[in-house]
């Protein structure tokens, strides 16, 4: 793995007060290793209740942005309005905002480098549909979302790489650890020859799709997968323990 190990609960759409207060107080008390950068993304309307009540071991992340400053933009939250309230992170190109609401390459690569000149940190996010894979075009499609970020962002130190295979996500079907890996490998080798040596060893992708306490031993050892992003499991304050303590 390169540098420290990166685990990230993507809460998504899911919770109310009374299950978010529940799943804080677990994870407050959960005994986790030191050497984990940890970060939880609630919905917005919750963010502020996260901030007031988990410790500042686990930082916060926003699950979007606006691509610019606030202003008259209906429905929209911003980079000011996150960092107002001790955001820290801010996923973007999550496959769920680009094939279910129709966000592009152009797009989440603008809101990437928005965010990284506000001072977030950014979880950016690529991977493949099952009929790109099926295809054989996995590394065109990861290669080309990366480039959209490589074309806009003015540094690479802030941005922490999720690949997420769509057809991993929520259904249950974990990618292999090889097959990670070896995209996991292949997007360090396009940061090598595209951006620079520096920034692909130093750079951490995570995995993400379907990872569980069960499987995310196996996926650990695989030497270029630095953590994961992990859905579900991230709603169970116990098991993201267990997926936070597998990175060691
Ligand atoms: C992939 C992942 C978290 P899940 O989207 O970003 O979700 O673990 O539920 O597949």
């Amino acid at each position: 793995g390169t540098g420290k190990f990166f685990v990230g609960g993507n809460w998504k759409c899911n919770g109310t007060k009374d299950s978010i207060s529940k799943l804080v107080s677990d994870l407050n008390s959960a005994k986790l290793e030191p050497d984990v950068d940890v970060v939880v993304a609630p919905p917005f309307v919750y963010i502020d209740q996260v901030k007031s009540s988990l410790i500042d071991r686990i930082e916060v992340s926003a699950q979007n942005s606006w691509v610019g400053k606030g202003g008259a933009f209906t429905g929209e939250i911003s980079v000011e309005q996150l960092k107002d309230l001790g955001v820290k992170w801010v996923i973007l190109g999550h496959s769920e905002r680009r094939h279910v609401i129709g966000e592009n390459d152009e797009f989440i690569g603008k809101k990437a480098a928005y965010a990284l000149s506000e001072g977030l940190g950014v979880i950016a996010c690529i991977g493949e549909l099952l009929q790109e894979r099926e295809a054989g075009k996995t590394f065109d499609v990861v290669f080309q979302q990366m480039k959209a970020f490589a074309d806009s962002v003015p540094s690479w130190d802030n941005i922490v790489i999720a690949y997420e295979p769509v057809w991993a996500i929520g259904t249950g079907k974990v990618a292999t650890p090889q097959q990670a890996q070896e995209v996991h490998v292949a997007v360090r080798d396009w940061l090598k020859k595209n951006v620079s040596a520096e920034v692909a060893s130093k750079t951490r992708i995570i995995y993400g799709g379907s990872v569980n306490g069960s499987n995310c031993a196996e996926l650990a050892k695989q030497e270029d997968i630095d953590g994961f992003l992990v859905g579900g499991a991230s709603l169970k304050g116990p098991e993201f323990a267990v997926i936070v303590n597998s990175v060691t």
